[in-house]
């Protein structure tokens, strides 16, 4: 009787999936997708391009290296990296008064005034790090291409966000499948730097040592908010999406009578099949801006796990709690 006691108690541990318990964990947070990589796939724009693939190997390699205690490192972008930047930002501040929600052109209005944001030249993540870490408590890291869901929405635990730091090919400056520093600047960057925007990060907390069903859900609900999400302003449908931010082609179609919108709720969301290879055909657009953070939380909330965290911001730990 007591062996059998002592097997059931052990079960629900070993089902536990190893998950970051402090900041310095997310240096083994760094499982990358090998999707969209200019080395392996012929259809990226920089597969043929040799001085492409050399600088993006470079970049990787100064994220490969880096440890949560390090600064964060500086790239010098080359003139035609900047020229690349200038046509991508350009066209999309074109745009963004009439497509964006309001929370990104208030980040991106501090960002210029504060931060040094122009199509001048590529912002430096560790300036932009300082920026958000002072208004919402994230910090950026640096990744090398694509992370695993698993290791991406820990990281959001952490109130850290994973960004890579080469540019997209100068051949395709309006659409691509993979993030890179006009994805993460652009997108990611003004949304991060609004308090209620940054509560969506609890979805990072909600995905620590859940199943793999579940990261696939919660990473599902973050593809279609996070990145390509679109919510009502006064009765105009506008973008909050990174994907749709840092794509003129996508941000442009998204806001067309072009693709289907269905109104979000996390249930149907978390299982609505997707790919990344090119625009969405079906959008989720919520009420309001609150609304999907009150949906998202909800969801979250609910998500079955033998124990509850919670993180500690002054010793940058998740502490588990066991529940009753
Ligand atoms: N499609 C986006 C862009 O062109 O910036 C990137 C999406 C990354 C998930
Ligand atoms: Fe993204």
């Amino acid at each position: 009787l007591k062996k059998v006691a002592d097997d059931v108690r052990t079960i629900p541990e070993e089902k536990v999936p190893w998950f970051p318990k402090q900041i310095k964990d997310l240096d083994r947070c760094n499982i990358l997708i090998t999707k969209f990589d200019p080395e392996m796939d012929c259809e990226h724009p920089g597969y043929s391009d040799p001085e492409y693939r050399k600088r993006r190997a470079y970049i990787s390699e100064l994220a490969f290296g880096y440890k949560q205690e390090d600064p964060l490192p500086t790239v010098e972008y080359t003139a035609e990296e900047v020229a690349t930047w200038r046509e991508v930002y350009l066209k999309l501040r074109s745009v963004y008064p009439g497509l964006a929600c309001r929370q990104f052109l208030d980040g991106l209005q501090q960002l210029e005034a504060e931060c040094g944001y122009s199509e001048e030249r590529i912002p430096q993540l560790r300036d932009i790090s300082a920026f958000l870490k002072e208004r919402t408590g994230f910090q950026l890291r640096p990744v090398a291409g694509l992370l695993s869901a698993r290791d991406f929405l820990a990281s959001l635990a952490f109130r850290v966000f994973q960004c890579t730091q080469y540019i997209r090919h100068s051949s395709a400056p309006m659409h691509s499948p993979e993030p890179d520093c006009c994805h993460e600047l652009l997108g990611h960057i003004p949304m991060l730097a609004d308090k209620e925007f940054a509560q969506f990060s609890q979805i990072g907390l909600a995905s620590l040592g859940a199943s793999d069903e579940e990261i696939e859900k919660l990473s599902t609900l973050y593809w279609f908010t996070v990145e390509f999400g679109l919510c009502k302003q006064n009765g105009t449908v506008k973008a909050y999406g990174a994907g749709l931010l840092s794509s003129y082609g996508e941000l442009v179609y998204a806001l067309s009578n072009e693709p289907e919108y269905k109104t979000f709720n996390p249930e149907e969301t978390a299982v609505q099949p997707y790919q990344d290879q090119t625009y969405q055909p079906v959008y989720y657009v919520s009420e309001s801006f609150e609304d999907a953070k009150i949906k998202m939380r909800r969801y979250a909330a609910n998500i079955k796990r033998p124990f509850a965290v919670c993180y500690d911001p002054f010793t940058c730990r998740v502490e588990i709690l066991d529940q009753p």
